[in-house]
């Protein structure tokens, strides 16, 4: 049996992303715990590794779900009010950096579009994994307060419907936006979300065994940007330094 990876916010770096593909087994898995789109050079290209190598499961990042939120605009515009469509366009395009990836998006076939979007709704909010004899939950950002921690379980994109437009959703949610620790009795939370340059670091953050947060920011576009990744077999960390710098006007 292979060895389980997990790395995170990947933001259109799909020259890393095929660099670290390159170091695995063909048996070996990869959780890439959410942000494959938005800020660096190439978001549709790693979007299209996560969903086509059969080594990758992809969970939601609060820039994917802002995207997919997009997508579900455009679909449904005639059942939405304007002023929600504005918000939601502006939080991400404006906001979020999205414009590049909208713009990107918009270049590929219809049918290719088509498969994005299906992919995106698809994609996993919560996954518990064991390796190593231990037991781990991943998660974009945080694990909220209201999570069962009694009896912790998957959660797919259900859990981030919008009780007002169920074709919506809670892209504010704290699974994909929460800034903070929150730790569940027998398991190793591994988030993203929160780079480490925003701490004023460069390396990952840990509070004790059980919690890590390993985005390194490849977001900025810095020297110091790089992605880590943990083998969870043996907890084995390796980063993966930057290659190509996006400029604000090479991002897609
Ligand atoms: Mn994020």
């Amino acid at each position: 049996m292979g060895k389980t990876y997990v790395c995170s916010d990947i933001h259109a770096h799909a020259d890393i992303l095929r660099e670290v593909l390159k170091k695995l087994q063909s048996d070996d898995r990869l959780y890439m715990i959410g942000d494959a789109v938005d800020k660096g050079p190439d978001g549709m290209e790693a979007l299209k590794i996560l969903r086509d190598d059969p080594r990758c499961e992809m969970l939601i990042g609060n820039h994917d779900l802002m995207m997919l939120q997009n997508l579900a605009c455009e679909e449904h515009r005639d059942e939405i009010p304007a002023f929600l469509i504005d918000d939601i366009f502006m939080r991400w395009q404006i906001l979020n950096f999205g414009w590049a990836s909208w713009e990107a998006f918009r270049q590929e076939s219809e049918e290719e579009q088509q498969s994005l979007t299906a992919f995106l709704k698809e994609r996993p909010v919560l996954r518990i994994v064991e390796a190593g004899g231990r037991r781990f939950i991943l998660v974009h950002a945080a694990v909220p307060k209201d999570y069962p921690f009694d009896e912790p379980q998957d959660l797919n994109m259900d859990v981030l419907a919008d009780p007002k437009y169920p074709f919506l959703y809670d892209w504010k949610s704290d699974f994909v936006w929460g800034r903070y620790v929150t730790k569940v009795p027998g398991y190793t939370v591994i988030v993203g979300h929160t780079p480490a340059q925003y701490r004023g670091g460069e390396f990952i953050m840990q509070d004790g065994e059980d919690w890590y947060d390993i985005d390194c920011g490849l977001a900025y576009n810095e020297d110091s940007s790089k992605l880590a990744l943990l083998c969870l077999d043996d907890m084995n960390l390796e980063y993966i330094p930057i290659m190509k710098r996006a400029s604000f006007s090479d991002r897609r």
